[in-house]
């Protein structure tokens, strides 16, 4: 067998990847012809590439490496875990310290009365929990008909079958027949696409009041559960008008629904707090949790459930779980993962440090002749690419054409920065510096006013009718 290592040439390696490797998210055939990019190693907030590139990495991975790359102790922490326990379940009637230690750690972290951890290999597996506990939790309670879940149009809640039909990814949804039964969407908050001639906080509201909308049309009897993320992040980091959030809170305690707050992306520092619904102000009775926790060093994810989820539930025998739901190796890395967040002070870091200085520069973007907003919550952050911006205009050219060609141009000037539709995002690793964040923002404007450029030279600075 031939040993495939890093010292390849990138050709042989780009290769091998076409003929054995499916990409998630990819046309397979047009990724083949490009070839795709190999990564050879990490460090801080800094990518590398077989061909030498530097590459910043404004998306801390896929919004995960929150505490940023070559952390030695989450390393060493996985070796002493594999060679003291590598496996183990806890099924039947079993349990390990890693999984107590991050319980308890999460119970401390997480806010209110949400105090118990199911455990999941990854977000979409925690999202396809929460879909079962909640209906489970309605049978248990003597109301069965409690089933459907409401969602929002444009989310992402994960790609498996309850996470794609949970999610609002019309593409998605396309493929394999989805969404199964029993999910609901309703619009997203999002002003600057959809917010017409309405003050933002009365839009808030509107897109709010769908919820009650829905839940009257289907009957309070039928409804189970909302789900959103606070901030939603693949969607194309879309921030609610400030309105938005306390109406549906008000709506879901109105009408006892139950609210699960997405917070794969959200959680763990990204928007200023420890998690996003604390930053949006609402009262999940179930987290979801993946990503960050665990800063993408090992798979894991898991829901956090309030006490009142986690008795009802406890009264029956919840016939579900993972071969790797509580991994020993994955928990004890995730939970090192947050002691360093803690020792070393990385909210705040968000919150009150390199968190507004961020703020400031990304906001800045508004001056660039093709920025027509620019949102940042925390470390998340996306600015709106248009030709007009007092219309607040869609380019003519179908969404996403020139997001694609700004987004070329940032791989380019070795930046990662993406495109969603036509609005550009960031999430980078929440240790970047301010020295860092000026070398972002620089690569950005490079790569927005060559993007800008392109865009006229083919024809497409023009604005939808
Ligand atoms: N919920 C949210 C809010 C997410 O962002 C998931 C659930 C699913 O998590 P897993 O671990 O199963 O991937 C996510 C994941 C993108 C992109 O292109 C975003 C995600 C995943 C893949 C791609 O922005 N978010």
């Amino acid at each position: 067998m031939t040993l495939i290592s890093n010292h390849m040439p990138t050709e042989e390696l780009q290769a091998l990847d076409a003929a054995h490797h499916m990409h998630p998210f990819s046309t397979q055939t047009d990724l083949a012809k490009q070839g795709a990019r190999v990564i050879t190693r990490a460090d801080g907030v800094w990518i590398h590439d077989s061909e030498g590139n530097q590459i910043i990495d404004g998306m801390a991975g896929l919004w995960c490496v929150n505490v940023g790359y070559g952390r030695d102790r989450l390393a060493e922490v996985a070796a002493r875990q594999m060679k003291e326990l590598p496996y183990y379940n806890t099924f039947f009637m079993t349990t390990h310290v890693p999984a107590i230690a991050l319980s308890q750690k999460l119970a401390e972290l997480a806010p209110g009365n949400l105090n118990h951890v199911f455990y999941a290999g990854s977000g979409s597996e925690a999202n396809d929990t929460n879909l079962r506990m909640v209906r489970t939790y309605w049978a248990q309670k003597g109301k069965p008909n409690k089933k459907i879940i409401i969602s929002r149009k444009n989310a992402y809640h994960g790609s498996t079958v309850a996470g794609t039909s949970l999610g609002g990814m019309t593409g998605m949804h396309a493929q394999g027949g989805l969404p199964i039964p029993g999910v609901h969407h309703i619009d997203q908050p999002n002003y600057w696409a959809e917010g017409g001639d309405l003050d933002p906080q009365e839009f808030g509201l509107e897109r709010a009041r769908q919820l009650e909308q829905a839940i009257e049309e289907l009957g309070e009897d039928n409804v189970a559960a909302f789900i959103a993320e606070p901030i939603q992040g693949a969607g194309g980091v879309i921030v609610p008008p400030e309105s938005y959030w306390s109406e549906i809170q008000r709506i879901c305690d109105k009408y006892e629904i139950l609210l699960i707050a997405d917070e794969v992306i959200c959680g763990f520092g990204r928007t200023g707090n420890w998690f996003g619904s604390q930053t949006v102000g609402i009262r999940p009775d179930i987290m979801t949790i993946a990503k960050g926790l665990s800063s993408g060093y090992q798979p894991i994810g898991g829901s956090i459930v309030s006490d009142e989820v986690a008795e009802v539930i406890g009264n029956c025998e919840f016939n579900h779980g993972y071969t790797y739901s509580s991994h020993p190796v994955a928990a004890a890395v995730a939970l090192e993962n947050l002691i360093i967040m803690e020792e070393e002070g990385i909210v705040d870091h968000v919150k009150n440090d390199v968190g507004p200085y961020l703020k400031e520069k990304w906001e800045a973007l508004m001056d660039h002749p093709m920025v027509g907003e620019a949102k940042i919550v925390g470390m998340m952050g996306s600015i709106a690419l248009t030709p007009n911006k007092e219309t607040r205009a869609a380019f003519a050219a179908d969404a996403g054409t020139v997001g694609y060609i700004c987004r070329e141009r940032c791989f380019a000037n070795n930046l990662v920065m993406r495109h969603v539709g036509d609005r550009m995002i960031i999430s980078p690793p929440l240790v970047m510096t301010r020295e860092e964040v000026d070398i972002l923002i620089e690569r950005a404007i490079k790569s927005l006013d060559e993007g800008m450029a392109r865009v006229k030279d083919e024809g497409l600075w023009v604005a939808a009718s």
